[in-house]
């Protein structure tokens, strides 16, 4: 098998792209991608300070990669969620990458420690106000990560979600009919009132498999589990759903998402997005200042209940 640009040796097939490539094909083929992206749906501009949201996972550690090789400025803001050898290991890739790699290209990263900044870890904070981990993990993460972009001054923010993340999740919006996750879904959150920065997902034209092979070839060692809170996730359920649909007809995923953001983009020119509504209904949390549709944002209420003397 040759690679499809240049005839020499390709170390990876694209079938949804009918092309196979070399490790410098491949990586300009990967660069490209997030280079259109992030221009048809402008992201942002090369003067832009923009936060890059780390997990010491292959997506995000190689967007982190991609964006300061394509001259961007690009810092990061990692979360330690106190999940025993789990965070351990994840802050270690990211402390790994961060020295090895971002900080010699002049990029510098923020790391966030729950145990240390909210009093304990994620498990036990999720327990102390009976909530479920991952949506008291969801709440502290977009909090503090639109925080740091906002303390620190940043124009944007941006997540490693790639093809398959945004597909499976379109797949479940569409399944349970959320209307309203649905006209939110796509690469770019604009920033809404003062508080909250824009956000972006620069990847979501690359497949998950594609980010591991960029990691792989490029040597960015990366924390190969999942969060052990993930296990059983309706989202790993549906990437499976994808990835047979994928394997029988390449392409797929692509299709299926690009296509929907092609009819949102028409939808969008004859209507006004939920966001602009939503963006009417927002205004400053009693507590913290930061932007929200009630009296107190999640976060504060999440905090106001796990400091409560008597919470069960
Ligand atoms: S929400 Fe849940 Fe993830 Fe947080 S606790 Fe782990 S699996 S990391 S995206
Ligand atoms: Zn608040």
């Amino acid at each position: 098998m040759n690679c499809t640009k240049c005839k020499t040796k390709a170390v990876i097939k694209i079938p949804r792209h009918h092309a196979a490539f070399c490790k410098g094909c491949f990586n300009s083929f990967v660069h490209d991608q997030v280079a259109r992206a992030i221009k048809s749906q402008k992201m942002f501009a090369k003067d832009d300070r923009i936060l890059v949201a780390v997990s010491g996972g292959k997506d995000s550690l190689a967007l982190w990669d991609i964006l300061l090789k394509l001259g961007y400025k690009a810092d990061a803001f990692y979360v330690n969620l106190g999940i025993g050898g789990y965070s351990e290991r994840s802050h270690q890739m990211v402390r790994r990458f961060a020295e090895s790699v971002a900080v010699p290209l002049g990029a510098t990263w923020h790391a966030h420690t729950v145990e240390q900044e909210e009093g304990a870890g994620i498990k036990e904070l999720a327990q102390l106000v009976h909530r479920p981990t991952c949506s008291t993990c969801g709440t502290l993460k977009r909090y503090q990560f639109n925080r740091a972009a906002i303390e620190h001054d940043y124009d944007v923010m941006a997540t490693g979600h790639n093809l398959d993340d945004e597909a499976a999740r379109l797949l479940g919006n569409v399944l349970h009919w959320q209307e309203d996750y649905l006209d939110k879904q796509g690469p770019v959150l604009p920033a809404s009132v003062e508080g909250f920065a824009k956000k972006v997902k620069p990847l979501y034209r690359l497949s998950e498999r594609e980010l591991a092979a960029y990691c792989v070839l490029n040597k960015i060692d990366y924390i190969v589990d999942e969060c052990p809170m993930a296990q059983g996730a309706r989202s790993l359920l549906y990437k499976e759903v994808l990835n047979r649909l994928e394997t029988e007809s390449p392409g797929t995923k692509q299709y299926f998402y690009w296509g929907f953001l092609e009819k949102q983009r028409k939808k969008d020119s004859i209507s006004p997005t939920m966001t602009e509504k939503d963006r009417a209904m927002l205004h400053p949390c009693a507590t913290c200042g930061q932007p929200t549709t009630a009296e107190t944002c999640s976060y504060c209420k999440l905090m106001a209940r796990a400091k409560a003397p008597s919470t069960s």
